[in-house]
């Protein structure tokens, strides 16, 4: 019989509508791959050097200003055009079809000082970058030619991040993006089957079953999802089927300040080095329809595996079949679970 903590067996996402290899039997595989290097940690709270420290000069010469709490203005190296043609090209041919795209991409800085990261600010200070957010969703969303507002932070070098000052982005766009596409119509066609959200029903049963959950509050739970690809994945999900982050008031506003301060410091400390991911909000388009299947989440996509120098890379195997992980994601949910929620860097 099938045991998941033994035997190989694929997992079925239900978001996303993918399949995941699973390879517990694996894990002790001896590694001779490489090995980076673990960053220095030691940073200064002002960084003359950085674009994104108040006061200090950009590159295309904006200057950013002396910010006190969170600071946004537009990439100035944007992926997406707002005045661009956004028409979809008549197709001659079924093998070179393409849509024009427009949008507008922005940085936000999370806290003027350098040497943070959302993992050692404040609550308060991370309620603030919520608040952020909301704004930011309302301004690009509310114009006509926006449908989808994509919040996200590429944290690390090893996900890319250009700078280690507390930061993410924003792209709005005309076009759904191939995920939320995907989200979008798994999402839809479970509410219409069942007339609850996905995730409300997903919650449910992960509660009940316990197995995955790392920490919950009274608004949100983070979790491994069953059928998570990255090692560390993982999930928040709000508890009330809110469509998206305007829609929470004050309290699930701080209940999730609070969640991410939960899953940001046990990520640090899993290592005892600050972690990398990439992590970004999920949540209704923009396009001025009703979504009530639509359930606001955060997804987490750390690349480390087995220390902040190990990372996981996506192999040929993922790239020409199917994504494959290693460690179960009972055992990675355990993992996280036991750490201690106390920054380490605070910790005596
Ligand atoms: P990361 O989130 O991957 O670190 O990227 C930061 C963004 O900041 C990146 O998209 C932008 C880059 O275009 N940027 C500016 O807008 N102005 C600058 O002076 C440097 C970087
Ligand atoms: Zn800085």
């Amino acid at each position: 019989m099938l045991d998941p903590s033994q035997h190989p067996h694929r997992r079925y996402n239900p978001l996303s509508g993918e399949w995941i290899l699973v390879s517990p039997h694996r894990t002790r595989r001896p590694w001779q791959g490489q090995v980076e290097q673990t960053p220095l940690e030691a940073r200064p709270a002002y960084d003359p050097t950085c674009y994104l420290c108040p006061g200090n000069e950009r590159a295309g010469g904006n200057r950013t200003p002396e910010y006190t709490g969170t600071f946004v203005f537009d990439n100035d190296f944007p992926a997406l055009l707002p005045d661009s043609p956004g028409e979809i090209v008549e197709p001659d041919s079924p093998f070179f079809r393409m849509e024009g795209d427009r949008g507008i991409c922005r940085v936000i800085c999370f806290n003027p000082r350098h040497d943070l990261t959302l993992a050692q600010m404040e609550i308060a200070d991370i309620r603030r970058v919520i608040d952020t957010w909301a704004e930011q969703i309302v301004d690009l969303g509310s114009r006509e030619f926006i449908n989808y507002v994509q919040i996200f932070e590429n944290k690390g070098a090893p996900m890319g991040a250009s700078n280690p000052h507390p930061h993410g982005q924003i792209w709005a766009t005309m076009r759904l993006p191939y995920e939320i596409q995907r989200e979008d119509a798994n999402q839809r066609g479970y509410f219409e089957a069942h007339g609850r959200t996905l995730l409300s029903d997903y919650l449910d049963e992960e509660r009940e079953r316990d197995e995955r959950i790392l920490y919950s509050n009274d608004h949100w739970t983070v979790l491994v999802p069953f059928w998570a690809f990255w090692p560390y994945e993982t999930m928040l999900i709000s508890h009330r089927p809110a469509p998206d982050l305007l829609s929470l008031d004050g309290v699930e506003r701080d209940a999730l300040a609070d969640a991410l301060h939960a899953i940001t410091v046990r990520y640090d400390n899993l290592f005892q080095a600050s972690f990398s991911y990439g992590m970004g909000f999920h949540q209704q388009p923009t396009d001025g329809v009703e979504h009530p299947y639509w359930h606001l989440h955060a997804h987490f996509y750390p690349p480390l595996l087995r220390s902040a120098t190990v990372r996981k890379f996506v192999a040929s195997y993922e790239l020409l079949g199917t994504r494959q992980r290693d460690i179960s994601a009972e055992m990675a949910a355990h993992t996280l679970k036991e750490l201690p929620d106390v920054h380490y860097t605070r910790a005596e």
